[in-house]
């Protein structure tokens, strides 16, 4: 791995690993995770807990017509078996989705995709609940199922969502955004209109850790426990208690450790409500754990976007205009999680890192009998799907104009002088400097040397491509006062306690899934306040622990979070500027803070560092007037703009032209992610999002056959890269710190998913362009790719 190296602007100890404040801090949670210690989800063992296997449709549009559970229930070991007749007694069959939808917890009229909830069994252990399954009689009436997506609003198409009051059809819902007729004004006196057809896949994050819960609920208090994978435990427990009707209070929602979530640990899923009436009706903690291929067809997938791309420009190569038309499949229930406002994500941001003067994109979303989802998978709010487009439209331009696409792209930049940007679809990029982190990525790919190899080879036959793809994000959701997520609003809350010995605990509502918040985030109150991270314990994750906030997701926790932590510490770093006052007989006006301790100005050898003044908090003695003992702050954070983060990724593939075969030979990545906390960290989300991305580019997709069977359910289907697909990644940085945020950080968790894809499929059609390929879509297997050199388009 070649790396820029870094410039030391953190401040060390005398210890070089142990940063006061940011830098290559190696991972607190780390001696944990590395020797066995951690704990899951699925490591929960409580004293009599039962099991639960869930019965899933073998059809993906079937009427039931009945399910007799009677040989389940004789069944070995067997303690319940629920259907949804059952949940309906209770008002429980149906829940609501993050996105104002309602979804089936267990289907009582119909099943409206494969993998379906139809039943569960509760049992002494999950062998004797997955065989008694097998027990369950489910009579299925077929129905013809809507697969293709395009066929979802045809007059005939069988109707899905019948359970929707008046509703005649498999519409989902509408969306628009820009000027149509501004756009169409300047498409009407462009030089070059450039159009391109556009498909984003369905694809799936699968994380290592399926989807569990343990539910434990306590008859006698009235307060139940549930440990699950979820990535939100506050807003989790916030619909828990609105479904239930039971107070916050009496519901604690603990997220133990996470073995990655990317999205697929968001929704709520009728896996942890069934554990939690599992639990009800035994009276015992009962745990349920998916398998690998429950995970693959019944959770949050990603994208699904069927796009056409126009771009409108002068013969020069000055960009216009880009205007999109997007047919979205949300599959059975709008399952996606996406701020009430912004039921299309950030798609908006489809205009890119570019000065455009006009912009519009009209998007129909439909149901279709698949699984449900549609943000997930280091989505960024669909930000994913939007910088998918712009970047390869942008390069079908370049091929149009036979410009370089590098030339291109900086000739249209967004100028420094130009932030904070408004977009033609309304957002304000808070802060950006693109060519310098352009001109980095070209400088370390070798650029002008490459585009010579490449044309050497060419002469010979050889097939080389080299793809460029500039993005930028909006991460960090969001200002309430557009944001929220079903009326709860999208600020961050964070408490910070220094003990009297001056060692702190500082309590998140994000919760960490591998990105490593119990490092960065006391990484960060260290910068702030002094007291070295080792001794900082960064408490997350449980409900009954935490102050109230959103969860993590769109790459918000540092944007959101992270400014919370920085202004949390700030607030105690005032109070202990007060309590300096007092003990050195100054005013507060006479102290200046040097990291780890108030100094009289002018005399360094008056000091009291911030142990000294926490013991004072806390000790004998007078303190000022008006000052509480004690040494701790909360806060709840509202940030008033999202960040912005942005980066130039440079690849370069080889094919063999005679199996077609992709081999990503170099991939450059530089990112901005404004001020770095913790560069370890972001080189580590960085080349997990780069391998991600040569996943989505050339091997995942989930895929239907036409009766709507899920052709991706296992890991034997659904390929995911592994070391040997990848090359060593060359990383860089340029910093253009967020003038709104405390510290000036950026989100950075998904930037490279959301990057990677058009590098990727921007260098294998440059490598096809011998044979005349502007065009081909994800995954570019062997065979597609062989399609594409045969001038055959394949049906996506
Ligand atoms: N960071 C930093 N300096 C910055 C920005 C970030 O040091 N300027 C650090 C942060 O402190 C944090 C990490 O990088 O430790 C990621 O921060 P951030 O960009 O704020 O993203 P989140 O913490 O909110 O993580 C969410 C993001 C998302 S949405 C997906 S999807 C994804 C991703 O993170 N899922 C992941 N990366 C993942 N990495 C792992 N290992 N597992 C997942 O499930
Ligand atoms: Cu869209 S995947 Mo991440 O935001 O959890």
């Amino acid at each position: 791995m070649t790396t820029v190296e870094e410039p030391r602007t953190t401040t060390f100890d005398d210890n070089d690993q142990k940063p006061i404040g940011f830098g290559r801090m190696l991972r607190k949670e780390d001696p944990r995770l590395l020797r066995g210690r951690g704990r899951f989800t699925d490591d929960v063992q409580l004293p009599g807990m039962l099991h639960l296997a869930i019965l899933r449709s073998p059809f993906a549009h079937a009427r039931i017509v009945s399910v007799d559970t009677s040989a389940a229930e004789a069944a070995p070991g067997v303690k319940a078996v629920v259907t949804g007749e059952a949940l309906k007694g209770l008002g429980l069959a149906w829940m609501p989705t993050l996105s104002n939808d309602v979804q089936a917890v267990l289907a009582t009229d119909k099943v409206r995709f494969q993998g379906q909830e139809v039943a569960f069994v509760v049992a002494e252990n999950r062998y004797a609940a997955r065989d008694a399954l097998e027990l369950i009689d489910v009579e299925y009436d077929v129905l013809d199922p809507v697969i293709d997506v395009r066929q979802a609003l045809a007059p005939d198409a069988p109707l899905i969502r019948d359970d929707l009051e008046g509703k005649t059809n498999n519409h989902c819902f509408d969306w628009e955004t820009g000027d149509a007729e501004a756009t169409e004004a300047v498409f009407a006196r462009a030089d070059v209109v450039v159009k391109q057809d556009i498909v984003y896949p369905r694809v799936h994050p699968a994380p290592m850790e399926t989807c569990g819960a343990v539910a434990d609920f306590d008859a006698v208090e009235g307060k139940l426990k549930l440990w699950s994978t979820t990535q939100a435990p506050h807003a989790h427990r916030t619909l828990y208690a609105i479904v239930a009707g039971l107070p916050e209070h009496k519901i604690q929602v603990i997220a133990p450790d996470i073995g990655g979530g990317f999205g697929n640990k968001v929704p709520i899923y009728p896996g942890y409500v069934c554990a939690i009436v599992g639990s009800i009706v035994t009276g015992k903690p009962v745990k349920w754990m998916e398998d690998r291929s429950e995970n693959l067809i019944s959770t949050g997938f990603a994208r699904d976007y069927i796009m056409r791309g126009e771009i409108a420009a002068t013969h020069d190569g000055k960009i216009l205009a880009i205007r999109t038309n997007v047919l979205a499949d949300h599959g059975a229930f709008n399952g996606t999680a996406a701020p009430v406002k912004y039921p299309a994500g950030f798609f908006g941001v489809f205009t890119g890192s570019y000065d455009l003067e006009a912009a519009y994109c009209s998007m129909t979303a439909v149901y279709t009998n698949k699984a449900p989802g549609g943000v997930a998978y280091a989505c960024s709010f669909r930000i994913t799907e939007a910088v998918y487009l712009v970047e390869r439209i942008v390069d079908c331009l370049a091929a149009e104009l036979d410009m370089d696409p590098a030339e291109l792209r900086l000739k249209n930049f967004i100028k420094p002088e130009q932030f904070p940007y408004e977009t033609k679809t309304g957002w304000v990029y808070d802060s950006g400097n693109y060519e310098p982190t352009m001109r980095l990525a070209m400088d370390i790919a070798g650029y002008p040397a490459l585009r010579r190899e490449q044309a050497e080879k060419r002469s010979r036959g050889e097939l080389m491509g080299i793809g460029i793809a500039f993005f930028t994000e909006a991460v960090g959701a969001g200002p309430r006062k557009d944001m929220d997520i079903l009326g709860l609003g999208m600020a961050d809350g964070c408490e910070l306690r220094v003990h009297p010995t001056g060692k702190a605990v500082v309590r998140l509502s994000v919760k960490t899934q591998g990105q490593g918040h119990e490092t960065t985030f006391a990484q960060i109150v260290a910068e702030e306040i002094g007291i070295p991270p080792a001794d900082i314990e960064v408490v997350h994750g449980d409900t009954d622990q935490t102050p109230f906030g959103l969860g993590t997701y769109g790459s918000r926790s540092t944007p959101v979070s992270g400014a919370a932590a920085a202004l949390v510490a700030r607030k105690v770093r005032d109070k202990a500027q007060l309590i300096a006052s007092a003990m050195l007989e100054v005013t507060v006006a006479d102290l200046e803070w040097v990291k780890g301790s108030f100094q009289v100005k002018g005399d360094p050898g008056k000091a009291v560092t911030i142990q000294q003044i926490a013991m004072r908090a806390h000790g004998a003695g007078d303190l000022p007037d008006g000052v509480e003992g004690g040494l701790e702050a909360q806060i709840c954070y509202n940030p008033s703009n999202l960040t912005y983060p942005h980066g130039a990724y440079i690849c370069v593939v080889d094919i063999d032209p005679g199996t077609a075969q992709v081999k990503v030979r170099r991939f450059i990545a530089v990112d901005d992610c404004g001020t770095r906390i913790n560069p370890m960290i972001i080189e580590g989300q960085v080349h997990g999002g780069l391998t991600d991305g040569v996943g989505m580019a050339l091997m995942e997709m989930i895929a239907f056959d036409e009766d709507g069977n899920c052709l991706g359910a296992s890991l034997m289907d659904y390929l995911i890269p592994t070391s040997l697909e990848v090359p060593d990644w060359e990383t860089g940085y340029t910093v253009t710190p967020s003038p709104h945020h405390p510290i000036g950080a950026k989100g950075v968790g998904e930037s490279a998913t959301v990057g990677s894809p058009p590098a990727i499929v921007n260098a294998v059609v440059d490598a096809l362009k011998p044979y005349g390929v502007r065009h081909a879509d994800m995954p570019l297997t062997p065979s597609r790719v062989w399609d594409a050199m045969r001038g055959r388009a394949t049906p996506p």
